[in-house]
């Protein structure tokens, strides 16, 4: 999937001018999405941009208008709706994206969300992506503008370009959050006793570029100086960095490149620099696709010395989530049950904070399904099912917050959850034993009832997590 698109002549030559080779004879067409012509392209091997108003547009070459044409499949030429002159002309807000948000729509609506509810909401800029976007959080809690001794949990989206779905749910989430704090004690409650922070779009260049020019854009925009553009921000955290070449890629090409150093990304270096300034005890990085909840280790299939309690809350986090719209959530362990990644979030979290961390891959469950085409009807959807999870997620931090700290032993605190960290989790109960009652990983306080896990995943026999390469995913 090097190929890369349209756009015309001097500008792309000037600005991208590494792949500029095959723009000349590549046209973007559009066909109706119905299931006969879907199976039909499937096997086609084509270069898939977008789904639009119920048609899938693609980006084809020569001798994929001979093989459409052979097929019998009636397209549409769409390749001027792309040039950039047109895009600008167009409103670029709600123009190639629909209903997702780029870069531009997602800073106006944080600031609108800012603006009506400035008492709990509060945007705060973390710092320049390369291209010199900002890089946004939202921060949610009492006391906004006070940095006070609450919990505190992260919500992260879109390190991947391409999975615009990333964005919606912990945006959404925010929303949520804030409309609802008035009228919902369980919201308030959780609003008042932690800060809640969530970042959107952690990967704003890739995004731009995803909706501009390459719908299948997964990295940054470094310019690797060899033609090649691009470093998987998912391989660039410094926890174990560049552990083998299957977990990640030394080659600045490949789409899993981890980058020259750990943390040499501007948007790595943001993260890095949250966790320092801030006190997390919990985080959830949302990606697409395939429906799983996932914990450290990816590097290895080892498991973590937390591995029953990181296991128990994405139990309780599917369970949670299966009962909104019955959409199934595998999880487990990210390098047992998918592949071995390294140098991603998670392993970072959990290796330098040992906080529960997890990767969330939203739906569709597969390629056949959409991959990371979601439509915009499914958006909300979506949310919805992953909101009593991320409530789940926030309350357990709550729980799980010692007493008043004082600013000054921050650090210490800290070191303190580290070695506390299964204690506290359990709530002063050890699991020692895999037959004892695993459903409680809530106290009583907020008395929410979370139903039991499903039951669905079962590690000897049920390993149905997608065996496809995640990286070719396209
Ligand atoms: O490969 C990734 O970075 C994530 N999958 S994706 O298809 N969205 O790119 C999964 C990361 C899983 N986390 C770890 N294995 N650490
Ligand atoms: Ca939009
Ligand atoms: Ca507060
Ligand atoms: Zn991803």
């Amino acid at each position: 999937m090097k190929k890369v698109i349209f756009l015309i002549a001097t500008f792309c030559l000037v600005f991208f001018p590494l792949e500029a080779q095959d723009y000349w004879n590549t046209e973007i067409i559009s066909v109706e999405k119905d299931p006969d012509t879907i199976k039909k392209i499937r096997q086609m091997d084509l270069d898939l941009l977008m789904e639009w108003n119920n048609r899938v547009y693609i980006i084809v070459g020569f001798n994929d208008f001979l093989k459409l044409q052979k097929e019998n499949i009636p397209y549409a030429l769409e390749t001027f709706n792309f040039y950039p002159h047109k895009q600008r002309e167009v409103s670029l807000q709600e123009g190639l994206n629909g209903r997702y948000h780029s870069y531009a729509e997602l800073e106006r609506d944080l600031l609108a969300l800012q603006d009506s509810y400035s008492h709990i909401a509060r945007v705060i800029d973390l710092g320049d992506s390369l291209e010199g976007r900002n890089i946004y959080a939202l921060k949610i809690s009492d006391n906004v503008y006070q940095d006070e001794q609450e919990a505190e949990l992260l919500f992260v989206g879109c390190h991947h370009a391409r999975e615009w779905i990333s964005v919606e749910v912990p945006f959404l989430l925010g929303k949520y959050l804030v409309e609802n704090y008035e009228t919902n004690t369980q919201v308030k409650d959780l609003v008042d006793q932690c800060e809640i922070w969530i970042v959107p779009l952690l990967n704003p260049d890739g995004l731009e570029y995803s909706i501009h020019f390459y719908r299948y854009w997964r990295k940054n925009r470094r310019d690797n100086r060899d033609g090649s553009f691009g470093i998987d921000l998912n391989r660039n955290y410094s926890y174990n960095w560049g552990f083998d070449d299957e977990g990640s890629s030394p080659f600045p090409s490949s789409s899993v490149y981890r980058g020259p150093s750990a943390f040499s990304e501007p948007e790595t270096q943001v993260m890095r620099a949250l966790f320092e300034e801030r006190n997390f005890q919990a985080v959830i990085s949302y990606h697409s696709y395939s429906q799983v909840i996932l914990y450290p280790w990816g590097y290895t299939n080892q498991p973590t010395a937390e591995d029953q309690l990181l296991d128990q809350i994405a139990a309780d986090m599917s369970g949670l989530m299966l009962s909104v719209n019955g959409t199934i959530y595998q999880y487990g362990q990210a390098g047992a049950e998918l592949y071995l990644t390294n140098g991603g979030m998670i392993d970072w979290t959990f290796g330098t904070y040992n906080i529960p961390s997890y990767t969330i891959e939203l739906p569709p469950i597969d390629e056949d399904h959409g991959g990371f085409f979601n439509a915009e009807e499914d958006i909300q959807p979506i949310f919805n099912e992953n909101l009593p999870a991320m409530l789940y997620l926030i309350d357990w931090t709550v729980q799980n917050f010692g007493s008043i700290i004082n600013p000054s032993t921050r650090r210490e605190r800290r070191y303190e959850t580290r070695a506390n960290l299964k204690d506290r989790t359990q709530f002063g109960r050890e699991l020692k034993d895999e037959g004892e009652d695993k459903a409680i990983t809530q106290n009583s306080k907020h008395k929410v009832n979370y139903p039991k896990t499903s039951g669905l995943k079962n590690k000897t026999t049920d390993v149905r997590i997608k065996q496809t390469d995640p990286i070719n995913k396209e």
